[in-house]
């Protein structure tokens, strides 16, 4: 089922195995910028009433406000299944556990006598979360925006989702999923807007009437939303651009080949761009999994959609020489989550330079982190964990270094100021120190 590529001759160096080795799904963000523009600048000038417009268009829904009523986020919590209430409360306890434990303390170094340097952690005031509808629909990604912006300190939180028909629950047409709601309400949020796509991250850069413009959008969506981020990025602050969902697993021949299918197959299920890379130096592995999926697959929910996605391009098993290569190749290829089911997996794990989060051992599968490991699931993909790391506290906070000298502390430093400021030809710099001292304003001429 999945194509195969053999990369044994191959040299395994990191620099002879890179970023483009494997094949990524096609994902024409710059085709959709042409799109989104005319959109975003639309909710610029008109505010509420394009995203009204963009709501009956884009989600087939008649609103008349993008704004949920405090009434519906209760009701939604009321009604809530008491199973998923439970699940949620523990997937937000796990959470918190490993985000609190991220907070930064401010910290002060004395420099020399009389000179110090502070760093500030300042979270961002104000940050729009982004959750996406479409395929499926992810309260689970309410847990992972909104907590760390909470455990930041972040003051002022909005969510945003798509608004939606669901079927049974007809109080809530034209709302965010139930679900959503539900899960914004458990977590203390209470803005939460119905507005999904490029106009709902033009919602939080330029502001409407019901929404106060936020100073970061963070949170997973669509190519029409990673194009809209791209867009106004200097208008807001983003997280990254999401691209589809990725799973790669270095197995050796100890692994169990049904339970390296079930986790493909458990990524590949979020949508037909989703990867599904199996790295390994055993042919009997891949010949087993490849059995494993076909049986597996047939029998899944959404199994056209997975099978769209195993079969794609961006799908591969990928044969190497041993281990060693096979770490290069995952490290070149830098997945958004990389599990590893091989002997002594801790050990190779602590190999691993590049990856979004590391799943180790065959009792930590992808969709424990998903939900309910403790870590964050919202991560870089397309091979940008090899620059970059997932949502966490540190999203929401900004380090602000406070400089406090005194006159001797300057004293002591002005010479070396002004000798850096005249190697750069930028003399005012160097003066802007000697006013404190000696220098006197040239007379007029
Ligand atoms: N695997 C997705 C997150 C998710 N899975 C949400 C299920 N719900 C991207 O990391
Ligand atoms: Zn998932």
């Amino acid at each position: 089922m999945l194509n195969r590529i053999d990369l044994r001759a191959e040299a395994s160096s990191p620099e002879a195995v890179g970023r483009e080795l494997l094949p990524r799904a096609e994902l024409d963000v710059e085709a959709a910028l042409e799109k989104v523009r005319p959109i975003c600048e639309d909710v610029r000038h008109r505010g509420t009433a394009a995203l009204i417009d963009y709501a009956r268009r884009f989600d087939g829904v008649s609103l008349t406000r993008t704004r949920v009523p405090a009434e519906a986020l209760r009701r939604a919590l009321d009604e809530l299944d008491p199973a998923v209430r439970a699940a949620l409360e523990e997937s937000i306890r796990r959470a918190r556990l490993v985000h609190r434990a991220q907070r930064r303390e401010d910290h002060t170094v004395r420099v020399v006598p009389g000179g110090t340097v502070t760093e500030r952690w300042v979270p961002v005031e104000r940050v729009g979360l982004y959750v996406p509808g479409g395929q499926a629909v992810y309260p689970s990604s309410v847990v992972m925006n909104v907590v760390p912006a909470q455990e930041a300190g972040v003051g002022s939180l909005a969510v945003t989702s798509p608004p939606q028909r669901t079927p049974g629950v007809e109080w809530s047409d034209g709302l965010p999923h139930p679900t959503i709601l539900a899960a914004c309400a458990l977590l203390g949020v209470d803005e939460v807007h119905a507005a999904g796509g490029a106009q709902a991250i033009a919602m939080f850069a330029y502001g409407t009437e019901e929404c106060r413009p936020a100073k970061l959008v963070t949170g997973p969506g669509n190519v029409y939303v990673a194009a809209a981020k791209r867009l106004l990025k200097g208008v807001i602050g983003i997280d990254a651009e999401a691209g589809p969902t990725e799973i790669a697993i270095l197995a050796d021949a100890s692994a169990d080949p049904a339970l390296v299918a079930a986790d493909l197959i458990s990524q590949a299920e979020h949508d037909e761009l989703a990867a599904a890379v199996l790295v390994t130096p055993s042919e009997v592995l891949v010949e087993a999994v490849d059995a494993e999926l076909a049986h597996q697959v047939a029998a899944a929910k959404h199994h056209e959609r997975i099978t769209a996605a195993l079969t794609g391009r961006q799908s591969c098993a990928v044969l190497v020489a041993d281990l060693d290569q096979g770490l290069a190749v995952v490290d070149a290829y830098a997945a958004e989550h990389l599990e590893i089911h091989t002997e002594r997996a801790a050990e190779v794990a602590a190999r691993v330079t590049n990856a979004g989060a590391v799943f180790v051992g065959p009792h930590a599968p992808v969709s424990l982190g998903d939900y309910c490991a403790g870590s964050n699931h919202v991560l870089p993909t397309g091979g940008c964990a090899c620059h970059s790391s997932g949502l966490s506290v540190q999203s929401f906070l900004r380090g602000i270094h406070v400089v406090e000298y005194d006159r001797q502390a300057l004293a002591e430093v002005a010479a070396e100021v002004v000798t850096l400021a005249e190697a750069e030809d930028l003399p005012a710099h160097g003066s802007a120190v000697k006013a404190r001292f000696e220098w006197k304003v040239p007379p007029r001429q």
